[in-house]
Order: structure tokens, then sequence, then C-alpha cells
């Protein structure tokens, strides 16, 4: 977690001409600087937490804001300053973080692509350039350091180590034919990677504080989910450039941050759901899509708006609209429908992307993670799992009739949950309390834990990826010094270990690219 700089308060005294003691008020400013600046920005543009404007704050407004700032926020980095500051402080701070800045930066097309930096004298390798299997290897996510190492799925051996922009969220993603890979930071930079070269191509600032990306399913365009400016950009994967900017904003026009947006690949589309506003977007990646009407939407309030087609079938943009906004979602494996939450309500909703409207509720308290859901076969009936962030619950559903059928108790709450295919097992960390150091394996059939691990007491353990054949499993002990540990995933015993600083996601290329059931999308 992050280290927040907790220094003693201090106060600027404001004295009277006489002398006298009229008032004291905090600095703002330094208040500010002390505690927020290292992970929000010194200019509350964002970094490792969210921009801190009016403009981005959405439904974190008004009296919330008190709230988050004195008890922190559940499932994020956010800590509580209830012990730290006074109440008069947390209110001066709330109100500054509620004043608009004097200037937002203009991230448009122009300034998007003035950062572009292609790697001078890069030449892309006719064949890998090294003799392991291309589809087997893994990235692992090393937050400690900002680097990304490149392991050799089979022997394990790093095959390169390279440095990534600042604060790297996400899945990266791959190309289909797994060659290159796509990184986003959440200041918004995003690198490209050659896996057969072992070698940079370029990266570009596709917007100033970013959720994550996606690519299409051609592999021709990525596209970066914004909260600031409240953007989606589209790129090119060949060459990063600025394929289009598309201003995020609902039907009646008010403004909104996306929460995440992520391929469908059997609709050849980008579906986002807006953070501020409750809609779901889907945008079309093939240029010989069906027109899609702008406007063309069923509005809860005022029934069919007339219809302007768009000018073309690429990119082309529809709106579904929703009764809350998501926060964090998942897809039926035919990406028929989604399955969305918002992080403050006890309920989900089945959205069927087809028919454009929500057509189940499902009871999901204790904040379902939904983006780290999971699917597979169970009696003969596809069923989904989530962890829930703020209990030590997970929530297993049937994807036909929508219904909770298990909800398995754990050692406390969960970020990651992860499978594959040739495994009978899917794993599941406790990333919060004091059992955050453990792993649990459980049975798909029976839904029952049959192991937990404790490989390394006192230290954080999270996020499982599997090997391409899926007999190993990769576990990130998520510290400074941590390691990667490496588990045969039948026996679950411990093989080898890779130190590793703060490694938090790992991919691997063929299960990326197949879209193994057993990863998040
Ligand atoms: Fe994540 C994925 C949202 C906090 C590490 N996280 C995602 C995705 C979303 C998301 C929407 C899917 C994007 C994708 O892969 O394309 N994360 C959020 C939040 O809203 C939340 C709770 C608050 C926030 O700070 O934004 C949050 N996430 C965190 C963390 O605090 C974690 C543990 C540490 C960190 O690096 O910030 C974290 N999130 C991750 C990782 C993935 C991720 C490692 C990719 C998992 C995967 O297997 O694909």
């Amino acid at each position: 977690m992050v280290e927040v700089c907790r220094v003693s308060t201090l106060f600027a005294v404001i004295f009277t001409l006489s002398g006298i003691a009229a008032t004291a008020e905090p600095d703002v400013h330094a208040l500010y600087e002390r505690e927020c600046a290292v992970c929000h920005g010194d200019t509350r543009l964002g970094g490792t937490g969210p921009a801190l404007i009016p403009e981005t704050l959405g439904r974190m407004r008004g009296p919330k804001l008190t709230q988050v700032i004195a008890e922190g926020r559940a499932a994020t980095q956010m800590p509580a300053f209830a012990d730290i500051l006074a109440q008069e402080e947390i209110e001066t701070l709330a109100a500054y973080l509620n004043t608009p800045l004097a200037e937002v930066p203009e991230w448009g097309e122009a300034q998007i692509n003035a950062t572009r930096e292609m790697t001078p004298g890069y030449t892309p390798a006719d064949a890998p350039v090294f003799t392991a299997d291309p589809l087997n290897i893994t990235l692992v996510v090393e937050t400690g350091d900002h680097h990304v190492s490149v392991l050799d799925g089979d022997s394990f051996d790093v095959l390169d180590r390279f440095a990534t922009p600042f604060a790297v969220h996400g899945g990266p993603k791959f190309s289909p034919d797994g060659r290159f890979v796509f990184i986003m930071s959440r200041d918004g930079w995003v690198q490209k990677y050659d896996i057969w070269s072992l070698a940079e191509v370029g990266r570009v600032r596709a917007g100033l504080n970013s959720r994550n990306i996606a690519i299409s399913h051609d592999g021709k365009w990525l596209a970066v989910a914004n909260y600031l400016p409240m953007t989606l950009t589209i790129l090119s994967a060949d060459d990063l450039s600025v394929a289009k900017v598309m201003p995020v904003f609902s039907i009646s026009g008010i403004k909104s941050r996306v929460s995440a947006v992520y391929q469908a690949p059997q609709r050849q589309s980008f579906i986002l759901a807006l953070k501020d506003v409750p809609e779901v977007w889907e945008v079309a990646t093939d240029p010989d899509a069906e027109p899609v009407y702008e406007g063309f939407v069923h509005s809860r309030e005022k029934g069919m708006i007339e219809a302007l087609p768009s000018s073309e079938g690429l990119f082309a943009r529809r709106r579904i609209e929703l009764s809350e906004p998501i926060d964090d979602f998942f897809f039926s494996d035919d990406y028929r429908n989604l399955i969305g939450a918002t992080r403050d309500t006890e309920r989900g909703v089945v959205v069927n992307l087809n028919v454009g409207r929500e057509i189940a509720e499902l009871p999901l308290p204790g904040m379902p993670h939904l983006g780290s859901g999971i699917s597979w076969d169970r009696d003969g009936r596809r069923v989904m799992a989530t962890p829930h962030l703020k209990e030590g619950k997970l929530s297993v559903i049937d994807t036909e009739d929508w219904q909770v059928i298990s909800t398995i108790e754990t050692d406390g709450p969960g970020f990651f949950l992860r499978s594959h295919e040739n495994s009978p097992y899917f794993w599941a960390d406790v990333f919060f309390g004091p059992n955050r150091d453990v792993m649990h394996v459980i049975d798909k059939q029976s839904l029952k834990i049959v192991r937990t691990l404790r490989p390394v007491p006192g230290a954080t353990v999270a996020h499982v990826e599997f090997t391409r054949d899926g007999s190993r499993a990769l576990v990130s002990v998520w510290e400074d010094e941590g390691a990667v540990i490496v588990y045969d995933a039948r026996t679950l015993e411990e093989i080898t270990r890779l130190p590793m600083r703060k490694p938090s996601g790992k991919y691997n290329v063929f299960n990326k690219i197949t879209f193994s059931e057993g990863t998040s999308h």
C-alpha cells in the first residue's frame, strides 16, 4: 500500500494588526502538498490516485468527500485521515478539492499526438530473438520500481526487464497474434512493446488520468478509457497515432468519466460503461458495421429518440440507458450480456446488449469486483464467480437464470480470481485484513476450499496467472522485496520462487489472446 507522509499538522496562524490571534486557519496548500500530492499529483491532476478536481469528483462531491477523507475508501489505496487531521482541516481540504483549477490542460488530438515518442532505431525482428515458446511468455508487472519482467513460461528465466510508465494499472492488452503488448499507466501513457524483438516500440500519452485500455478484435485499434479529460481516446495500434478522441457525455449532455472499456470480440466492438451517468456505450470497430444511429436509443424518460445516422460504420456509437451508473462489469462468454454493479449499492444488473436494456437484477452485497470475475462449466451449467471487495465472500452465479447459487466464505475480502480450462480449481486471494497473506484454492465443482496457502506469513499474496497449459500457477508476493511463486497447479506444491519488486498482475500471452475462461477480460 502507498506510503502516506503523515507529519504533524501545521496551522497558519493569522494575527490581526493589533497582534491578537484572531483566527487559525489551516494552510490548505501545505496540507494538500503534505497529505495528498504524493498520490494525487502536485497539480491535483492525478498520479497513482485519481485527479481531485470538481470535474472528476463525480458522485464524490458534497458531504461524501469529507467522509472519504476522514474514513478512507474501501478497496482502494485511499487511507483514513480522521486520526491525522482535525475536522476543520478535512473540511478545508474538501472545499479546496471542490474548487476548480485555474486551468485544466486541454488534452485533445494535437496534445496527444505531440507526446508520441517512437523508439529511434527500433527494427522489428523477423522471428523471436529467443528460443522460448513465444505464446507461453508471461509478463509480470512490477509496481515496486515500475518495470515489467518478460518470463519464459517453461524455464521461468527472465528474458528481459523493461521500464514502464509510472503506475501501470489493469491488464496489458496483446495483439491477436500475441506479438505486441500495450501497457497503460494511471497517468495516461500507453506503451507498445514488441515481445519477439524484446524492445519498446513507442509510447504516447492518451489521457491525463486513465482507467484501462482495450484492443479491437482485429488488433488495429486501442481504446483508452479516461477519467481526465472525460474522453475515450482511440489510437492506431500500429503507430500509436490518434484515430479519434470521443468526448463522453450522457444523452442529456452531462459529461462523464469512463469506468472501463473492454473489447467484445464476437460483436467487433468496444463496450464501455460511463461512471457518472447511467449509460453503457458500444463503439463499432468493424469498418463494415451496420450503420448505428446516433441517438437511436430507447430513452427511459423520452421513449424512442429520433435517429440520426452516424457518418461512418467505424467507431459508430450506440448508447444503452441504465437505471444506475456502473463502476465494474463482466460479460457472459458470448458477449450478449453485461453484468454490472455500482460499488455503493447491494445489487448487480444484467444488461442484454442485443436488446439494449436491463433484463435481470442480482443481489450482490459487499461491493462485488466484477472486473475480476471468471466463468466455467458446473453440472452442465455456465457459472461465474466474483469476489467482494468489502467482505470475505465470493458469489457464484448461474448465468442462465442469474441466480446466486452459492456464497463462499473466505478468510477476508479479496481482489482477484483466476483459473484455467485445464485446472479443476480456481484461486482466490485475500487482499485486505489480517489474513492478506493467504490464497485459497477452491474446487470448481464442489465450491469447497481445498487448500489455503500461506507462503510468506505476514506478506500480501495476490493475483494468479497460469502457464499456457495450465500446469503451473504463478502467485505474486505483493511486497517491495517480493517474489513470484510458481506452484504445481495440480499438487499445489511450490516449485520455485523468483525475486520481484512488488509484483502485481501477471499475464500469459496464450491465455490472454485465447480469452482463457480463467482470466479476466
Ligand atoms: Fe484495479 C484491473 C479498477 C484498485 C490492481 N482494476 C482493473 C480493471 C479495472 C480496475 C476496471 C480492469 C481493467 C483491465 O484489466 O483492462 N482497480 C479498479 C478500481 O476501481 C479500484 C478499486 C480503485 C482504483 O484505485 O482505481 C482498483 N487495482 C486497484 C488496486 O489498488 C490494485 C490492487 C493495485 C494497483 O496497481 O493499483 C489494482 N487492477 C489491478 C490489476 C488489474 C486490475 C493488477 C489487472 C488484473 C487482471 O488480471 O487483468
